[in-house]
Order: C-alpha cells, then sequence, then structure tokens
C-alpha cells in the first residue's frame, strides 16, 4: 500500500532573524528607543512581553480561519473557506460495539439530559503552534455513562463523517479516510475530556468539526476528531488515522511533551497563534497534575 507522506509540518517557522525583526517592530511600537537600550535589557524586555503571553483566548477570528481539517483541504484557511459543502442538521450518531444499547440517535437525543458546560482550554497542535479555545460541550464521562458500555468495553473510538461530496478533501489520498480517532475509556472516563458542540458560546462552525467534536486539551490536537457520526466502544486499542498513516511519528497516546520530539522538528516550543514569540511547551499541555495519573508505570518514550 503506497502512503503519501502526510503534510502535517511545521507552520512557518519563527526564524531567529524575524524574530529580532519582530522584536525591533514590537520596541518601537511601544515607543521603546531601539539603540538606547543595551542587548541584554532588550531582552529581558523581550522575555518579559514572552512571560507575560498568557492563556487569554485566541480571537474567534483566529479560531475559525486558522484550521486543521484535511477533509476540506490541507492548508489552514481551506476549512473555513470550504466547509459550507456540509450539511450537519438533521446528524445521526452510530453508538456501537460493547455498549448495552447500540443504536442511532440524532444528535439533539444523544446529548439529551446531560448537563452543558463551557470549559476553556489550551490546544496544542504537534505542528508546533498552540491556541486558548472556549469550548461549549458535554463532558465526554457524562456521554459515556449515559451510553452504558459493558464491562468488556477498554477504549473508545470517534469516527468523522466518510462522503466526499460533503467532504471533497476525502478524494484526495493525504490521510487514510474516514478520519479516526480513540481513547483508553480511563482517559475519555477523565473530567478534561469533552465533546464540543461550541466555541465562544456560539454553535461549532463547520471548519471547527460541527456538529460535534472531540477535545482531550493533554493530548495533541490530532485526537480531536471532528464531524462525529460513530462512537465505537471496543475491547481493544483501535486503529487511528495518523497512526496508521505514519506510526513513528504519531503515536496513539499523543499526549504533550515538550521532551519527546516529533522526529522531523522539536516539540519544546510552541507559538501561540496571536503572540510574537514562542513560549516553552508544558508536559501534558499544562494539565499533569490532573492527567499524569492516567500512565502511572507507562514508559511516555515508547508509548508517544
Ligand atoms: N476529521 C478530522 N478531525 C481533525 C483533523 C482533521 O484533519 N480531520 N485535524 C486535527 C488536528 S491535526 C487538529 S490540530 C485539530 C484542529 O482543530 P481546530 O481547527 O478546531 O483548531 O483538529 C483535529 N481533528
Ligand atoms: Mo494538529
Amino acid at each position: 500500500m503506497l502512503i503519501r507522506r502526510p503534510p502535517e509540518l511545521p507552520t512557518r517557522e519563527i526564524t531567529d532573524e524575524s524574530l529580532y525583526l519582530n522584536r525591533r517592530v514590537w520596541l518601537a511600537a511601544a515607543g521603546m528607543a531601539v539603540s538606547a537600550l543595551p542587548t541584554s535589557r532588550l531582552w529581558a524586555k523581550t522575555l518579559a512581553l514572552g512571560a507575560a503571553q498568557d492563556d487569554k483566548p485566541t480571537s474567534y477570528k483566529d479560531l475559525t480561519t486558522y484550521n486543521n481539517f484535511y477533509e476540506f483541504g490541507t492548508s489552514k484557511d481551506e476549512p473555513a473557506r470550504n466547509a459550507g459543502t456540509l450539511r450537519t442538521s438533521p446528524w445521526t450518531i452510530s453508538v456501537e460495539g460493547e455498549v448495552k444499547k447500540p443504536a442511532k440517535y440524532d444528535l439533539a437525543d444523544l446529548i439529551k439530559g446531560i448537563a452543558t458546560v463551557g470549559r476553556t482550554y489550551r490546544h496544542r497542535c504537534v505542528e508546533g503552534w498552540s491556541m486558548v479555545i472556549p469550548w461549549n460541550g458535554i463532558q465526554l464521562k457524562d456521554l459515556i455513562a449515559k451510553l452504558e458500555p459493558t464491562s468488556n468495553a477498554k477504549f473508545v473510538e470517534f469516527t468523522t463523517l466518510m462522503d466526499e461530496k460533503q467532504m471533497p478533501g476525502q478524494r484526495s489520498g493525504v490521510l487514510p479516510w474516514p478520519y479516526v480517532e480513540g481513547l483508553r475509556l480511563d482517559e475519555a472516563m477523565h473530567p478534561l475530556a469533552l465533546i464540543a458542540t461550541g466555541i465562544y458560546d456560539k454553535p461549532l462552525l463547520n471548519q471547527n468539526g460541527a456538529p460535534l467534536r472531540l477535545v482531550t486539551p493533554w493530548k495533541y490536537g490530532f485526537k480531536g476528531g471532528k464531524s462525529i457520526v460513530r462512537i465505537r466502544f471496543l475491547r481493544t486499542q483501535p486503529a487511528t488515522t495518523w497512526n496508521i498513516a505514519a506510526p513513528d511519528e504519531y503515536g496513539f497516546y499523543a499526549n504533550v511533551n515538550p521532551a519527546v520530539d516529533h522526529p522531523r522538528w522539536s516539540q519544546a516550543r510552541e507559538r501561540r497563534i496571536g503572540s510574537l514569540l514562542k513560549q516553552a511547551t508544558l508536559p501534558f499541555n499544562g494539565y499533569a497534575d490532573q492527567v499524569a495519573s492516567l500512565y502511572t508505570g507507562m514508559d511516555l518514550r515508547k508509548n508517544f
């Protein structure tokens, strides 16, 4: 089987040179005399600026125009431009596998009776950029409790819609379709894991994975499968899309880990969309205190 090399490449790196130029631009904009400051103080200012990057939510515009959704094209602006062909109503989700009542649900019925939540999470793409996203949705654990998996269920798999007419990018062989992701059941039951249906208190736009998508903030963004039509409970670990496409590069676990580089680039730092400078990437994307215990005793270099 011939699979073309997947193009999840780092977006344009900020080179040292452009960083230097940007620094000068920023200092000039701040009314500071660039030449009047000794270099070390320039750096101190710059680092302070970097450190001041907090978890302010990314603008709605950036969240909805800078996307990865290869079903609509591989460049960042294509999902926003092309996802209008996706029809999100009516929307049926098939619940299958090791579950008490396998059934097809209309989206409204699937989530009926489950408390909605709003959660602002960091989002770290494996490519080296990050965002902060104010999600609306439900906790995945509440949905799983409602669906009642059997005691045999150890994993849960999420499958994106497969329809070349609505998702023209599926005509290309860039990834094996449909897009599939999965979690160990205990990961899926973690309170941080969401099924998102909105951003900034508005229904998800198609480019963000309408009408429902997975959100696991301690993992790289590719875990968050979009426009889900099937939820399947399994005894064994599912085969997942990026892992099938490039097993050395994208592991099943995909926990954010600055100490384990992608084979083609470092994962130590990230560029927050909307910010000038790169910042350090944190273990488990900053959620280690909440999720590290899920992986006690596991070699996180092997299980990347
Ligand atoms: N079906 C599907 N889901 C997907 C992707 C995709 O190409 N297809 N891209 C993933 C990747 S790599 C990332 S970083 C996030 C991006 O989500 P966003 O565009 O809402 O920021 O979606 C993930 N979910
Ligand atoms: Mo990503």
